[in-house]
């Protein structure tokens, strides 16, 4: 598959516009939210290549709001991008994976019709390896468009088909923004020389199939019986081909479903007997990564539920996830109702 499908000479910002021009109501708001974002997703890049240079890698003795240890980068990725989007006037709160509670917008800011919620570097445990890690983020408008009093934590859990736009940066051998507001799912890779964000992918569409799976087995043997046989389905040979599938982890999940997005192929992280909702946040994680993959024709649910109708109920929340190519994500569903 190619990797660049348009011959136009587009830059992120542009686009943004351009796009926005197409809503009668726009008031140029959204677009400079985005044009901040995006600073400050090049400033994160910039240091993630760097990383390995000056001092920001290793652990600090801090522990994060879920109990895991935290990496200098989350935290300084995490200050980078509050710093760039809390004085605009385009937000009226945030919240973060590396935050226990809601971001306010300080005093004097104006707080604005929009919410932004993100996972500052996703894939954490990679940051040592030099392995792909991202940011992942996701917009919503506030509940009452016309108030100018601070965002709640109900303009924060709305549920996933309420995303205004939603996308991942992710710092792998290029950087790269996948990006969506609802139009299609667009493609845009970072020229260091010039410092823009580049339209190198217009309008990606997942595969309908895929060959590829993508789970963590070690959790195997705390899997459920019907996610371990739909495994071993994948994995038997078939005379048509279509099997056995080929098993890709990177372990960050900004690059599992940038692969999914290209190859097509199931991206999943189940509950099992110690963890009843998986690992991944719904609010962080899964909602913007399932609309980006329905708005390129894919699939994404908990194995049950659509995963954009969900209402969550609280910031951190967990759910399992099943991801990717419609016919794989319904395949598995069958699996799971089997049992
Ligand atoms: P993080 O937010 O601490 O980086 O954790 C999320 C990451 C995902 O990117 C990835 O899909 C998952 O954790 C991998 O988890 P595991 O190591 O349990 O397979
Ligand atoms: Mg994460």
């Amino acid at each position: 598959m190619p990797f660049l499908n348009t011959s136009k000479l587009v830059t992120i910002e542009r686009h943004i516009t351009e796009e926005g021009a197409l809503h009668p109501s726009a008031t140029g708001e959204f677009s400079r939210l985005l044009r901040d974002l995006t600073l400050a997703i090049r400033i994160v890049a910039r240091d993630v290549r760097r990383s390995g240079l000056n001092d920001v890698l290793g652990v600090t003795e801090d522990v994060n709001v879920h109990g895991e240890m935290v990496k200098r980068l989350d935290i300084h990725a995490n200050e980078v991008i509050i710093r760039a989007m809390d004085h605009g006037g385009h937000l009226c709160v945030m919240a973060s994976e590396e935050n226990e509670d809601l971001i306010p917008i300080p005093e004097p800011y104006h707080n604005g019709k929009y919410v932004l919620v993100f996972d500052p570097l996703d894939g954490s445990s990679n940051i040592d390896v030099n392995v792909s890690i991202g940011t992942i983020f996701s917009i919503y408008q506030r509940l009452d468009p016309t108030s100018a009093a601070p965002g709640s934590l109900a303009d924060v859990l709305q549920p996933g088909y309420k995303q205004v736009a939603a996308g991942y940066a992710m710092y792998g051998s290029s950087t790269q923004l996948v990006y969506s507001s609802g139009n299609g799912v667009d493609i845009f890779t970072f020229d260091p020389t010039i410092g823009e964000f580049l339209l190198t992918y217009e309008k990606i569409k997942i595969p309908k199939r895929g060959k590829i799976y993508s789970i963590n087995s070690g959790n195997s043997y705390k899997w459920e019986e019907g996610l371990r046989n739909y495994v071993r389905h994948l994995l038997s040979p078939s005379d048509d081909g279509t099997r056995p599938f080929s098993l890709r982890y990177v372990g960050t999940m900004v690059a599992d479903i940038h692969r999914t997005l290209h190859y097509g192929g199931i991206f999943m992280y189940p509950r099992d007997t110690t963890s009843p909702n998986g690992k991944l946040r719904l609010v962080y994680e899964v909602n913007p990564m399932s609309f980006l993959v329905e708005q390129a024709g894919g699939r994404a649910t908990d194995g049950e539920r659509r995963i954009l109708d969900l209402e969550p109920t609280s910031l951190h929340q967990r759910v399992p996830c099943f991801i990717g190519s419609e016919e794989d994500v319904l395949e598995v569903e069958r699996f799971l109702r089997e049992g």
